[in-house]
């Protein structure tokens, strides 16, 4: 996403819902909004078992434009419900220009949203109360409740919110960066969620260290920061998450685990949170009633803006993963367990040992699947994973979108995806994305793949690489497996095709109350 406009669209193009329930690259399973813009995930919560999802939303058009929050909810984290426009810009004051990223808290019954109004081309923070349903919001008479940034700091942007309870009060991360130094999370405290006193920066990342733009480059502004704990079996690590921006350029979501103690958070290790880079962007997590770490992101589109418009709407949510600390100390991320609600009509294989240049058909097909595969991969051999194949695998006029993983002498193993031959639109992003894998000494990887029309999802023990990808052929729905060098041997594969989460009704983009 670009620098986001600022325009003043208030009427929606009458046929842009129909327009985007007829395109064929709309995720069925996966949360899209009813048609228009959809940014980051926000306000994620549970209430009396409700799952609540609200995200940047325009509701007339789909482009970055005067932000509200759209809102959804569930039962089962697979299934959603419209609900209202939970918030629309003001006419006027603080959040005239939109209503940017923020969380939703409990304040001793109270939902309350604490958001980024945007006003005059900067944002500052905004509360809004909920009703006990959360259907109906009324922004706070104190916005915005912080006037400005903090004196004697340089800032590049100052917007996005984590806010949590600690020793009997609030404290606030505002997602920042300091100019000539880098990305930072400014720490505030709160008695009441509407007076805040600044404390300090809580983590300031250092812009010159790495290539700009390099997979690991921390940017200089972090959006959207997350901070969190999770337990091990024997240890408790503190995590922040932040997605590096630069400029109008939103790079990629990254982690530090470290430890938050006293005001101050002392960073370990840097990680990817998803190898796919902007196709997971801007995260947000909140920890379930059964104790889960629960995280959604925004998959960015990869076609042409001029596409977009013309398809009616922009922007998916990722499925919901359940973030855990791995033996190695880095995150992993699986699908969360209710993903499989959706699973019809499995197959269960074992293809077993593949020679080199050996290619199978996997006899699942489809735009709308669940694969899990475990492998073992020697030293120096790869398995290639077609999906959303169409045509002999050397034809040119042939699309398929191609998962590599490999393991190179030394034992380390990568996952890639080359999307060169995903499309025949020459217009649509076809840059290769790749991550490391951790693998114990034998080889062994668990790969789930998840395809839902344009979004794909992918994880390999644990590291999560997600992307878009749009095929023009209809038939580009087959699955295929190949040994491309070396020994590899393939002892399950389990695939299932996945229902829509949607029924066939036409969705409003201003829902009325269910
Ligand atoms: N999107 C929001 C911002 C956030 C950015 C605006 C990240 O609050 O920084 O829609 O995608």
């Amino acid at each position: 996403m670009n620098e986001p406009t600022v325009g003043t669209a208030r009427r929606a193009d009458d046929r842009m819902v129909e327009r985007a329930q007829a395109d064929p690259h709309r995720p069925r399973f996966h949360f899209v909004s009813p048609a228009g813009w959809l940014n980051d995930p926000n306000g994620l919560s549970q209430w009396d078992g409700t799952f609540h999802l609200f995200y940047q939303y325009n509701p007339y058009s789909p482009v970055h434009d005067r932000i509200h929050w759209g809102h959804a909810t569930s039962t089962d984290l697979v299934r959603w419900t419209d609900e209202p426009v939970a918030l629309v810009p003001g006419e006027r004051g603080p959040d005239a220009e939109g209503c940017w990223s923020g969380v939703l808290v409990d304040d001793g019954g109270t939902p309350t949203i604490v958001y980024s109004g945007r006003h005059d081309g900067r944002e500052l923070p905004c509360v809004a109360v909920g009703s006990a349903d959360l259907r109906t919001w009324t922004p706070v008479e104190e916005n915005p409740v912080i006037a400005a940034t903090p004196p004697d700091v340089d800032v590049t942007a100052f917007r996005d919110h984590c806010v949590w309870r600690q020793d009997g009060r609030w404290r606030q991360l505002v997602g920042s960066g300091i100019r000539g130094r880098g990305g930072a999370a400014l720490l505030y405290e709160s008695d009441d969620l509407r007076s805040w006193t600044y404390i300090g920066p809580l983590v300031v990342g250092d812009a010159s260290v790495g290539a700009k733009g390099a997979p690991d480059w921390t940017g200089t502004m972090w959006e959207c920061v997350d901070l969190f704990r999770l337990a091990s079996q024997d240890a408790a690590t503190d995590v922040l998450v932040f997605s590096a921006w630069d400029e109008g350029v939103t790079h990629h979501p990254l982690y530090w685990v470290g430890a938050y103690e006293d005001d101050a958070f002392t960073p370990h290790r840097l990680g990817r949170l998803d190898y796919g880079g902007r196709y997971f962007y801007a995260p947000q997590s909140f920890k379930d009633a059964q104790g889960r770490r629960l995280m959604f992101g925004w998959l960015q589109e990869g076609r042409p803006d001029d596409a977009t418009v013309l398809a009616g709407w922009s922007g998916v949510m990722s499925l919901p993963r359940q973030v855990t600390l791995a033996p190695d100390g880095a995150l992993a991320q699986e699908p969360a367990a209710e993903v499989s609600l959706l699973r019809r009509d499995g197959i269960s294989i074992a293809p077993g040992a593949l020679s080199a240049g050996e290619r199978r058909d996997v006899e699942i097909s489809g735009d709308q699947l669940d694969l899990e595969i475990d492998v073992v991969l020697a030293a120096g051999s790869s398995l290639e994973l077609d999906v959303r194949a169409a045509g002999p695998v050397d034809d040119p006029a042939g699309e398929r979108t191609r998962l590599v993983l490999e393991r190179d002498s030394a034992g380390a193993v990568m996952l890639r995806l080359d999307r060169s031959r995903a499309s025949l639109d020459p217009a649509v992003d076809a840059t290769p994305r790749s991550g490391e894998v951790p693998a114990g000494p034998d080889g062994a990887v668990r790969l789930r793949v998840i395809v839902d029309h344009s979004a794909l999802e992918v994880f390999a023990n644990g590291r999560p690489l997600t992307a878009r990808v749009y095929p023009t052929r209809p038939d580009a729905t087959g699955i295929e497996l190949a040994a491309s060098s070396g020994a590899v041997t393939v002892t399950r594969l389990d695939g299932w095709h996945m229902a829509d989460a949607w029924d066939d009704r036409p969705r409003e983009p201003w829902p009325t109350t269910p």
